[in-house]
């Protein structure tokens, strides 16, 4: 008989209950893909069985397997350590597992766990082959580490006898394709946008995620990204991409999961050109999203080259107009560099003529004008100036620009929100996702702020979707950062803004993407208005007891499962 593995995709809590919904927006990519990779290092002997606890009536507990293997992100431990404990007490003997950014970035929390025979570190590529290979002889390790240079980085000494460690990451050659066939796509709801395509399909997932590489070569204070992927790009060939991409519906809405897509522009260039000749050639029409740094509108080429290639809208990480903001998190690049329109704004606001003769003559960075003395209020004008034209530049190419911002850096006040939304609204952005700053275990952020006791301690795991304030913010107080961060949240997606920034705006008025966009406007509006953030919404949230999980009907030998593990967050 086929053994059995049945993959769990934690979600996330609120207090003792769990967030569900009947329809998600999102598909992710992270278990169809661990499902490929078993099924390609078991030779097909596993029976493969996938989870997503998101979804109401998706539950593990009922489900019998001889593998348990459960992925998170660190807004979603809290959830995975209670499913790994319940599974664990039902029935000891069955191993369990866990992966992801989630038990990677807070290993030193779970490492003593007993509900996990095995802990993932980083990316599976060679470690869930090994795992495979010792499970096969019933001697699996603790510990499986995709590369000795990220344990060393989180600083964790586990003993040599309990950890598996792959010399080096995973070049990205020859990845399977993900088992998207395995989730029940029905529960996956279809937007209008890509209705038609999709309805085509065999999937009907409303946009599915694509991997085109790995890594950022920054090294922003709050990110873990570079710590987790590498700060070296590795991007996967570009013919097996273009594979991958054959395999899905011809119109279908792709999603991105790269980081920066900036970051290797000669080899993202080469990938937009490939995936505009194939289109051209054999008649596909994807669409797709993708996340770039500012940087991405350097490169003229790159910028038309998305807009030809058929990206519907861009990602862009802009995080703060705050000139203090943005150089203490290391993001000074996001200032940009004086040009043309930039001498305009810097003569309205007075500087000297001599100022401007040298920004102007040696084409040098804004960060710089702020290094020789130019006052703060001009360099945020600068900044403005630049994210205009970076929406310029993305927009003239057929390119929606989405915008990401962070709100409670140590140089934001109160002021700062209200302007930056202000803004927003003014440069007409047909979307944007905003965040609080949230220091993730494993950043350089949460590092500086325990050194500075300004930590809220015990980090609380299903508050840092980044709608909480987990930290003592420097210039407002914490009641006034989440307040003001909903209501500017609530300004963005009101009526009079949509009609705006979308209605009303002629350059998105014309484009085919228009009933998309207003229907995200009118979707992110619901959420916002109910506190949720738009990346997180669903199709009737809910949240659930534990007993609604299924948790109360288990049969455990004991009264009730004890998920108090360790103290409940105190905030
Ligand atoms: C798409 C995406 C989303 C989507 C879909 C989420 C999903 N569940 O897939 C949405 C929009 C919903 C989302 C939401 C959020 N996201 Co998100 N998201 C991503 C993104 C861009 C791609 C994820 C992906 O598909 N990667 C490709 C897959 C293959 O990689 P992977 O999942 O990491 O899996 C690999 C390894 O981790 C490992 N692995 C993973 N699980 C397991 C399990 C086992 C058993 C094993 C053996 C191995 C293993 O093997 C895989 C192959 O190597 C990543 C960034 C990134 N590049 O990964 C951020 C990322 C995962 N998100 C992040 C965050 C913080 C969030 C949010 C909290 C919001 C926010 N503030 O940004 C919310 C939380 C939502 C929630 N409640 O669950 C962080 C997580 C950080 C952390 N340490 O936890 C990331 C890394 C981005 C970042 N800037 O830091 N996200
Ligand atoms: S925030 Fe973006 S640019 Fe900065 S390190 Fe993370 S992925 Fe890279």
């Amino acid at each position: 008989m086929k053994k059995k593995v049945v993959l769990i995709q934690a979600t996330q809590m609120e207090g003792d209950k769990v967030k569900k919904v009947e329809k998600s927006y999102i598909v992710s990519r992270t278990m169809p893909y661990l499902a490929a990779l078993f099924a390609e290092y078991s030779h097909g002997d596993w029976e493969i069985v996938l989870i997503d606890d998101y979804l109401k009536g998706e539950s593990p507990f009922n489900e019998t397997a001889d593998l348990y293997a459960i992925t998170a992100m660190v807004a979603t431990l809290d959830r995975a350590i209670q499913i790994g404990e319940i599974l664990k007490r039902k029935n000891p003997q069955i191993p369990v597992i866990i992966g992801g950014p989630g038990p990677t970035a807070s290993l030193d929390k779970i490492k003593e766990l007993a509900w996990f025979n095995s802990i993932f570190v980083g990316e599976a590529e060679i470690t869930l082959r090994q795992f495979i290979e010792d499970f096969e002889r019933g001697a699996v390790k603790k510990v499986y580490c995709s590369d000795r240079e990220l344990l060393q980085k989180l600083g964790i000494i586990i003993p040599e006898h309990l950890i598996y460690y792959a010399e080096q990451k995973p070049d990205l050659m020859g990845l399977p394709v993900p088992r998207y066939d395995l989730l029940n796509l029905q529960r996956y709801t279809n937007p209008p946008w890509g209705l038609r395509g999709l309805l085509q399909s065999k999937y009907r997932a409303p946009q599915i995620p694509i991997e085109f590489g790995r890594g950022c070569p920054h090294h922003c204070e709050f990110c873990t990204v570079y710590k987790f992927w590498g700060p070296r790009i590795r991007r996967r060939p570009m013919t097996e991409v273009i594979d991958e991409l054959r395999q899905y519906p011809p119109k279908a809405y792709m999603v991105i999961t790269d980081d920066n897509l900036a970051a290797v522009e000669k080899e993202t260039i080469n990938l937009l050109k490939e995936i505009i000749r194939v289109k051209e050639t054999e008649g596909y029409e994807w669409k797709f999203f993708g996340q770039f740094s500012t940087l991405a509108t350097r490169n003229e080429e790159l910028i038309e080259l998305a807009g030809r290639a058929g990206f519907a809208s861009a990602f862009l990480g802009l995080e703060s107009i705050e000139p203090e903001s943005l150089c203490l998190t290391g993001k000074e690049f996001n200032l940009g560099t004086v040009n043309h329109a930039f001498l305009e704004t810097l003569r309205n606001l007075g500087l000297t003529k001599e100022q401007i003769k040298e920004a102007s003559q040696k084409g040098i960075q804004v960060i710089a004008l702020r290094r020789q003395g130019v006052p703060d209020n001009i360099i945020k004008e600068c900044i403005k100036e630049n994210y205009r034209q970076v929406f310029n530049k993305f927009t003239s190419a057929g390119v929606n620009p989405y915008a990401s911002l962070i709100y409670g850096f140590d140089g934001d006040t109160v002021q700062t929100i209200h302007e930056t939304t202000d803004f927003l609204i003014d440069a007409k952005v047909p979307v944007n996702y905003q965040w609080i700053l949230t220091p993730l275990p494993g950043s350089r952020l949460a590092k500086r702020l325990e050194q500075e006791k300004r930590l809220y301690l015990p980090f609380n795991f299903s508050k840092s979707d980044s709608c909480y304030v987990l930290f003592e913010p420097k210039k407002m107080s914490r009641e006034e950062l989440e307040r003001e961060f909903w209501a500017s949240y609530h300004k963005f997606y009101s009526i009079s803004s949509i009609i705006r920034r979308v209605v009303a705006n002629p350059i998105v008025f014309r484009r085919p993407s228009y009933l998309g966009l207003l229907y995200n406007n009118l979707l992110y509006r619901s959420a916002v208005k109910n506190n949720i953030q738009p990346l997180s919404v669903g199709y009737r949230w809910c949240l659930e007891t534990p007993e609604e999980t299924g948790i109360r009907n288990l049969d455990f030998g004991i009264e009730e499962p004890s998920y108090g593990h360790r103290p409940r967050h105190a905030l």
